[in-house]
């Protein structure tokens, strides 16, 4: 079941939490740096452990003092006008994420909008890929839930998730 939920996505109970991370996994500001908080310092140093990551692919930490078991840092690319493969390496990122998801026995996960904040990407082409690449996972978890941080994403997620479904399922 795909779920939009407007809510701090340090704060949920799933098995994992996908971060917007950048490719030195190493921390940074908006959600990644909320889920550095809020898991505390043992996360950054399993994520230098882990030499980076490119943009379009993603790694897995444990998610120490988060509810989350685990936490998957993904990262998104920066959008510099939509030629240089943004929409293919965030689609890849979202995918990178639910295989090692798969991998690890999850049931439940949840994803910010990742790449729409710092890193510039449309907001309503982000929330298209995300959930194309969530309907191709639905089946494979009891929850998948997006966890918007503003208004605006969670009314385009609502929106485009009521257009395939009817409702949120
Ligand atoms: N819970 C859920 N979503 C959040 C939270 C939160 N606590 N805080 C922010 N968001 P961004 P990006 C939303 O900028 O665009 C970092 O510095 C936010 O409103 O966090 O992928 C990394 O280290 C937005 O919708 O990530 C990278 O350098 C979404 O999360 C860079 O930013 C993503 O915004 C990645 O940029």
């Amino acid at each position: 079941m795909i779920k939009v939920i407007q809510y701090d996505i340090t704060q949920l109970d799933v098995d994992i939490v996908v971060n917007a991370a950048n490719t030195s996994l190493l921390g940074g500001g908006g959600v990644d740096g909320a889920i550095h908080r809020a898991a505390g310092p043992e996360l950054l140093a399993a994520c230098r452990k882990l030499g980076g990551c490119p943009t379009g692919e993603a790694r897995i930490t444990p998610g120490f003092r988060l509810a989350a078991k685990w936490v998957i840092h993904a990262v998104g690319p920066v959008w510099s006008g939509g030629g240089r493969g943004e929409p293919q390496l965030l689609e890849s990122c979202y995918r990178s994420a639910f295989r090692l998801a798969k991998d690890a026995q999850a049931r439940s996960i949840a994803f910010p909008c990742i790449s729409t904040g710092v890193y510039r990407y449309p907001k309503e082409g982000a929330a298209h890929i995300a959930l194309k690449v969530m309907h191709e996972y639905d089946r494979d978890f009891r929850s998948i839930v997006a966890c918007c941080f503003d208004a605006e994403n969670a009314a385009i997620y609502r929106k485009l998730l009521g257009a395939t479904t009817g409702d949120d399922e």
